[in-house]
């Protein structure tokens, strides 16, 4: 993409009331766009990383053998009346009714909805195990709506939901998940740490948030510093393991690491105290075991081996899609913008033409543009006629991993600069050996 025909509306100006770094750089570079409050649109910039983002997700759920499919956002209010959360819900649920005064709502999760797909076509144990899950948005009337896509009253959120025979088996997709939520947050570049944590309205006893640590965080957690240590890396791990998801379950979460909600202070301080720490952190995912709270309410029964009729064991397990770009920011960036991590970024690459106009240097940046492009990566072209030092401050801020300059005194010695976003540092090379080792970055990926 060129710059000069792009549609990134760059402000120079610090948004006044946005109080935390994610939400002023999100809007900074032109990313979202306030509709309402707590309510976003996209743009372009924004869009890019929020497809990145769900593309990761799409292709780790994929791996865990989980099958998608796509869920209306408003619902009828009778499936809610049926698992009784219909008034439980509140006030955060956005109700409506439409022209023959029949009580509907925007979805604010999504059990109900998939329970009524599940019972109307699976009858039979045979057809179990299996996870549906979506990519949706979602509407909850927050109260407080605030740090930009933290908090927002839409957002879109990756929803699954699991159905199996016994609770063996559904204990079973619940580790599945944790698993392929591990690998999933470090995709993105991100330490998300597996908490124990309170069912709230979903409901259940055994569930997990995942965290990111961040001062910004709206979550108060405690944990073993040890904690911090672990890394899933690149495993291979069989999801249709139970001894294999069982055990990285048990990795990850036999340390001490709690939300507020479960926080026991006698179990903490066994811990000792120099690895004791409290702090703040984003709930980026929670997954949820909960039996047969749905499928008895509703009717979502099969027939087992024995010819019996039995309600299936239900979990359901979230991402927050939308919030990731925030928590991802407040995870890294520094004080010039955002810096982001290679699986997520927009653009692979950036280029910055210091003297637009001058033919050498005009035609030095397009032969860069196409060897990125023919390689397969997407490189962002800054081919305005601006100061040098204008063209440097918006890359800093959108925060591309890499930046190639390219000037008339680096061609006269065959040479353009390679920078890194995050360390800052940079090496003169070759153009050809830029575009080699930008794509030999991408491809370790
Ligand atoms: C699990 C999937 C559920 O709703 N039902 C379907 C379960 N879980 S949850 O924890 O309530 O939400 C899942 C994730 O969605 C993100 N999230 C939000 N993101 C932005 N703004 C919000 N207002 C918001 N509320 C929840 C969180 O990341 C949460 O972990």
């Amino acid at each position: 993409m060129r710059l000069s025909r792009y549609f990134m509306p760059v402000l120079k100006e610090t948004p006044a009331d946005a109080q935390i770094v994610s939400h002023r750089y999100m809007l900074r570079a032109g990313m979202i766009k306030q509709t309402a409050a707590g309510i976003y649109s996209w743009l372009p910039l924004g869009l890019k990383v929020l497809r990145n983002i769900e593309r990761i997700v799409n292709e780790e759920q994929e791996r865990a053998g989980h099958v998608p499919i796509l869920m209306s956002t408003i619902q009828p209010a009778d499936l809610w009346r049926e698992s009784g959360r219909y008034d439980d819900y509140g006030e955060e649920m956005l109700r409506v009714r439409d022209r023959h005064d029949r009580d509907m709502l925007y979805g604010p999760t999504n059990e109900e909805a998939v329970t009524d797909i599940f019972r109307a076509h699976v009858n039979s144990y045979k057809d179990l195990p299996l996870t549906l899950y979506q990519i949706q948005w979602k509407f909850r009337d927050e109260i407080r709506p605030r740090f930009g896509v933290m908090r927002g009253r839409e957002f879109f959120m990756k929803d699954g939901y699991n159905f199996d025979l016994t609770k063996e088996d559904a204990l079973h997709a619940y580790n599945r998940h944790l698993v392929s939520y591990l690998r999933t947050y470090e995709r993105m570049g991100l330490k998300a740490i597996p908490m124990r944590a309170d069912g709230g309205p979903i409901g259940g006893d055994y569930t997990h948030e995942f965290l990111v640590l961040a001062e910004t965080g709206e979550s108060e957690v405690f944990y073993d510093a040890e904690v911090t240590d672990l890394t899933f890396g690149d495993r291979e791990v069989d999801y249709d393991s139970v001894e294999e998801c069982e055990a990285v379950l048990k990795e990850f979460t036999s340390r001490y690491a709690r939300t507020d909600e479960t926080h026991d202070e006698a179990l903490f301080n066994e811990i000792p105290e120099e690895r004791r720490r409290s702090a703040r952190g984003i709930e980026v995912g929670q997954i949820f075991y909960f039996g047969t709270k749905y499928s008895e309410s509703m009717g979502a029964t099969v027939v087992n081996a024995d010819q019996e009729q039995v309600p299936v064991h239900m979990g359901s397990h979230g991402i927050g899609v939308s919030r990731l770009l925030g928590a991802i920011i407040e995870a890294s960036h520094d004080d010039k913008g955002i810096i982001w991590p290679e699986g997520v970024t927009p653009f692979h690459v950036g280029i910055v033409n210091l003297k637009q106009g001058d033919d050498e240097a005009d035609a030095a940046c397009d032969a860069l543009y196409k060897a990125f492009v023919s390689a397969g990566l997407e490189p962002l072209y800054d081919d305005r006629k601006e100061r040098a030092g204008g063209k440097f401050a918006t890359m800093d801020l959108i925060g591309l991993p890499w930046r190639i300059t390219v000037g008339p005194r680096g061609l006269k010695n065959g040479v353009v600069e390679l920078t890194s976003r995050k360390t800052g540092e940079s090496v003169e090379v070759a153009p050809e050996e830029a575009v080699a080792k930008v794509k030999a970055i991408y491809e370790a990926l």
